[in-house]
């Protein structure tokens, strides 16, 4: 039997929905650092340094708008909770201020990025950019509604991201090709969940300028 995930589903019936950047839009640019996105990065997440050219246009029309570019960052203590010796799943990987922890230097991002870090706290565990950050606060400050999702890695911090701007009622529009997974399948899985949850999938020529 042929199975299809949500992207060749979409494709092959034909889906496609023409998605406005509005004034009240942000781009979110999820953990692209060395550790994820570098050769020789601790935690290398397949296909994301192919995927930073494609984020610097996202961040080249963001910017020629005036709009916010939101930059999130993977920031463990030396003994976060996620790292092996201590019993979680991760090799060390994103500690603050290390070379892995600095954002891809590929990746162009405006001098009025706004950064956030996650994950700083040793004892607890955050995928999400909402979670235990200022994001949703900043967000509400600025009147964003939509934001656009791009990043590593789709089945775990992009995944836990855009369900909480969901759950926080926000507009979601996964790029989908600005984004790219630890796996395969469980990359399909979260988009599938994703989708299911309310948010949009669209690529660059989908959006309209
Ligand atoms: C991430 C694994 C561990 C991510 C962070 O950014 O998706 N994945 N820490
Ligand atoms: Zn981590």
């Amino acid at each position: 039997m042929l199975t299809l995930n949500y992207l060749e589903y979409s494709v092959y019936l034909g889906i496609s929905m023409i998605v406005g950047i509005t004034s009240k839009s942000a781009l979110l640019i999820v953990d692209v650092q060395n550790d994820f996105c570098a050769e020789d990065g601790a935690l290398p997440v397949k296909g994301c340094t192919s995927i930073i050219p494609k984020i610097n246009e996202y961040i080249n029309m963001f910017v020629n708008k005036g709009l916010t570019v939101i930059a999130s960052r993977d920031w463990h203590p030396p003994n976060h909770i996620s790292f092996k010796d201590r019993g979680g799943p991760w090799p060390p990987h994103c500690i603050q201020g290390s070379k892995g922890a600095e954002f891809h230097p590929d990746l162009k991002l405006p001098s009025n990025v706004v950064i956030i870090s996650k994950a700083f706290l040793p004892d607890k565990e955050a995928y999400s950019a909402f979670d235990g950050t200022e994001l949703h606060y900043i967000l509400t400050l600025r009147g964003i509604r939509r934001l656009f999702v791009t990043g590593v890695a789709t089945d775990y911090c992009v995944k836990a991201s855009v369900i909480d701007a969901l759950r926080l009622g926000y507009e979601v529009i996964v790029l989908s090709d600005a984004i790219a997974g630890v796996s395969k399948e469980s990359s399909d899985r979260a988009l599938e969940e994703m989708v299911r949850l309310g948010a949009i999938i669209a690529s660059k020529n989908e959006l309209k300028l």
